[in-house]
């Protein structure tokens, strides 16, 4: 049985950009599935096509002539799952193929029912994947393989999830194979490439060539944010590797493959602070030279956490803050305070350790009082930098409950090309970006001498335009305008 994993192309690049993706690395998912396949014995293969062309999908899809193709759906990238299922059927019809990821996951019923898919794996892969693969080949009874859907005679089974469907011991996953796969790194951009707010304190001779690398060190979380899905997917149970485990696949990487820059993406790396000082003391008694950031919530920020996070090589951290607002933050179910916010950044800052806050505008509840909340606590904490999203429904959430309730959206709106829907039930695209842009701004003498340092470099690119009426035109009231414009998104 020749099995591929597929990552399909990417959403439309030339409006996105490569620069503008959240992560400049590949997830490791399909890694993952595919490391443990082969440690079972099975032929599989990986391909990332988040940076190739349709033509080139279709000619390894006919290069590698598979017998199982399992292929990732995300939200987002839904429609070029579909996409990628239709040219595999169009390749070759009897193709068994299989869904997996989140979207699979929450839109199970929708998925099966509406495209050719065979298989959906509902949540974590490894166990159900290779337990179904078996189920094909007969080794097994398709009814025993919990968290999995298909059709049989034009009918939908479900076999419902049990507890033991999520692996107990997560130290006993391979490590994701990258002997093969490291062609794919190269397709992300590099450190160099980002924007320079991206890869603050990075040193140069690491940033320089250098790219980054993901490491999942848990999976879950025991929060349930109202426009998070990680809850639904992972199970509320929160589970993780020991630090040994997870410093061993750093080692790995570094000495195999000279990684140096280190992206911890589990969605909250230090729910138990503990358990991150022990990461950072394994980092350091290895004298691993290697830098790393991550994400995570205010409330579990320490001084002494700060303290080995830095010496570990930690050179930033986002803080999920979402919102100034009290009753916000009660309302989207953070369970997180401003003041909370306030001592996390007086501890990093203290510590000299970069940190930005990820926001929201436009959360049920919203409004100008709101906002200048937000626009206050920025006042206080003073980040070096903002990271702003306007609030998006994803199936999956509470966000999507309340806003299936209030007739907003309903599960047919997926079947469209359109992107994931804002929360505009309440407040409008043009508030939203009202109030990005206010948040943003929130230091007025900051923005103002960002203008008038640009103001500069447009006047020093004029001095050597001899034309005074061009000089006099550029000057004009409409040019500072979009000027103004332009420095919104450069900085
Ligand atoms: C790295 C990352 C990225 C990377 C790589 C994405 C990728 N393909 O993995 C990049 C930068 C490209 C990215 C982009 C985006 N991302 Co992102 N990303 C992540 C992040 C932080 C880590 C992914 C990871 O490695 N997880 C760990 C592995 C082990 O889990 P996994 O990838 O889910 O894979 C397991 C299962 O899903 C399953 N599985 C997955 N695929 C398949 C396929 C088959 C056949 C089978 C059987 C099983 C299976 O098995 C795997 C092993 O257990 C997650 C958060 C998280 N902690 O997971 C968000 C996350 C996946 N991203 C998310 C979002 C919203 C986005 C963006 C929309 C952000 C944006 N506004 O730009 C885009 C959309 C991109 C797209 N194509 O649709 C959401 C997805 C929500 C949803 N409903 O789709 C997540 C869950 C974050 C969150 N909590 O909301 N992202
Ligand atoms: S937003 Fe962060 S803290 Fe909240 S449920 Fe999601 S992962 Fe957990």
């Amino acid at each position: 049985m020749k099995i591929l994993l597929l990552n399909p192309p990417a959403l439309d690049l030339s409006f996105y950009g490569k620069r503008l993706l959240l992560s400049p690395c590949p997830g490791t998912g399909l890694s993952y599935l595919n490391s443990y396949l082969q440690m079972n014995g099975y032929d599989s293969k990986l391909y990332d096509f988040f940076f190739e062309s349709w033509d080139y999908v279709e000619d390894i899809l006919i290069k590698e002539n598979a017998d199982i193709v399992g292929i990732t759906c995300l939200t987002e990238g839904r429609n070029n799952s579909f996409k990628l299922l239709s040219l595999i059927r169009r390749i070759k019809k009897e193709t068994i193929v299989v869904f997996g990821g989140h979207h699979s996951t929450y839109m199970y019923d929708q998925l099966i029912k509406s495209f050719d898919i065979d298989y959906i794996v509902l949540g974590e892969g490894e166990e159900k994947f290779l337990n179904l693969i078996q189920a094909i080949e007969g080794k097994m009874p398709l009814e025993s393989v919990g968290g999995i859907v298909y059709k049989k005679g034009g009918l939908v089974f479900k076999n419902s999830m049990k507890d033991g469907d999520f692996i107990k011991e997560l130290d006993k996953l391979p490590f994701p194979l990258l002997e093969e796969n490291l062609h794919i790194f190269t397709k992300y951009p590099s450190l160099k490439e980002l924007h320079p707010k991206q890869v603050k304190n990075i040193p140069p001779e690491v940033s320089e060539n250098g790219r980054v690398i993901s490491i999942i060190t848990s999976r879950g979380c025991p929060y349930n944010c109202q426009f998070c899905s990680t809850t639904l997917f992972w199970g509320k149970r929160w589970r993780f590797r020991s630090p040994k485990n997870i410093v061993d696949e750093i080692e790995y990487y570094y000495t195999h493959f000279g990684f140096r820059y280190f992206n911890f993406a589990d969605d909250a790396f230090t729910i138990v602070p503990k358990r991150a000082i022990e990461i950072c003391k394994e980092i350091t008694n290895r004298n691993l030279e290697i830098y790393f950031d991550c994400t995570t919530r205010a409330d579990t920020i320490t001084d002494e956490l700060v303290k080995w996070l830095k010496r570990a090589g930690c050179l930033f951290v986002a803080l999920g803050v979402e919102s100034g607002s009290r009753k916000i933050l009660e309302t989207i179910n953070k369970k997180i305070s401003p003041s909370s916010v306030i001592k996390a950044f007086r501890i990093l800052k203290k510590n000299d350790l970069s940190a930005y806050p990820l926001l929201m505008v436009g959360n049920p509840g919203d409004n100008d009082e709101t906002i200048h909340k937000t626009i206050l606590l920025m006042k206080i904490i003073r980040p070096y930098r903002v990271s702003i999203s306007k609030t998006t429904i994803f199936p999956g959430t509470d966000l999507y409950d309340l806003a299936k309730k209030q007739n907003f959206i309903n599960d047919s709106y997926w079947l469209t090309p359109k992107p994931p829907l804002l929360y505009t039930y309440e407040n409008s695209f043009k508030t939203m970006e009202r109030w990005a842009f206010e948040i943003e701004n929130y230091d007025k003498k900051l923005y103002e001498l960002r203008i008038l340092r640009l103001k500069l470099r447009v006047l020093g690119f004029l001095s050597n335009i001899n034309s005074l009426t061009f000089k006099k035109r550029i000057l004009s009231k409409r040019f500072m305008e979009i000027m103004k414009k332009y420095i919104r998104f450069i900085f």
